[in-house]
């Protein structure tokens, strides 16, 4: 029912008749924030619009589900992503009807720069069946804590790799870990364990899915350099950071689906 596009940071959900492409953490306008440093780089706003719709052409979904940090900025919009933001939204839509973004850390002030018909879903995610699809920076619903499958963006996953004459080799990976459905239930904050208890949701949640970036250029967090589930590390959110997740055990599995392994394996 899911399958990860291989060679492309993006997955396809199948339900019945249904598909479903998901992409995560677009980052539009992150070249921008270097102007600051003093590098100018050219939008790379086409080639990331170029490269999903050669995905949509291919895969032809019904729905396109942007799983947050769609802009780069975090509250509010830059000039180049007024420009961008809302040409890009509006070339996608002529090739596919159905679009959701669900908002991350990063999309603050991104609804006024969204063309009429795109969707905007609650923070808490959204489920496809038994899948569950939320950010990752702030705790999903405990409704969504009902699917089997969860998937998040956010952390922005890569591998750092070292050649011998000591070149660092930087690649985007795939996590796919098991969770503790209980210790979820009890990680939850008390707000939400009121509200699941009152609704009778119990976590059913036993898979998580950690994407990698769909922009290229993004940094992430090398999964071997420094351990994902530090209580100091903020920016993990909150599932990655409540013990439920078992990090250390987590698959890894680069673009083109190699396996390279379970994270502990890694760990320098
Ligand atoms: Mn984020």
């Amino acid at each position: 029912m899911i399958s990860l596009l291989q060679p492309h940071p993006a997955m396809l959900i199948k339900v019945k008749n249904t598909r479903t492409i998901v992409i995560a953490d677009l980052h539009i306008g992150w070249e921008v924030t270097l102007t600051n440093q003093g590098v100018y780089i050219p939008s790379q706003t086409p080639k990331l619009l170029k490269r999903l719709l050669n995905l949509i052409n291919r895969y032809t979904p019904d729905t396109l589900i942007l799983l947050g940090d769609v802009k780069h900025t975090v509250a509010t919009a830059q000039l180049e992503e007024w420009k961008d933001i809302p040409a890009f939204f509006e070339k996608l839509k002529r090739k596919t009807n159905d679009i959701r973004v669900v908002p991350g850390n990063h999309d603050g002030n991104l609804e006024p720069l969204l063309p009429p018909g795109i969707e905007v879903t609650p923070p808490t995610g959204i489920a496809i069946q038994n899948v569950g699809l939320f950010h990752g920076h702030t705790w999903p619903s405990p409704q969504l804590l009902q699917s089997q499958i969860l998937i998040m963006g956010h952390v922005h996953p890569v591998i750092a790799f070292r050649d011998p004459l000591g070149f660092k080799i930087i690649k985007p990976v795939w996590l796919k870990a098991n969770i503790n459905p209980q210790s979820l239930a009890e990680a939850l904050p008390i707000k939400k364990q009121l509200k699941a208890s009152k609704q009778n949701l119990k976590p059913k949640a036993e898979k998580l899915v950690i994407m990698p970036s769909f922009n290229d250029f993004v940094g992430g967090r090398p999964i071997n350099e420094r351990p994902l589930e530090k209580k100091s590390e903020r920016v993990v959110g909150p599932i990655l950071r409540s013990h439920s997740v078992d990090m250390k055990n987590a698959e890894v599995y680069m673009l083109d689906g190699t396996f390279l392994g379970k994270i502990n394996q890694w760990r320098l």
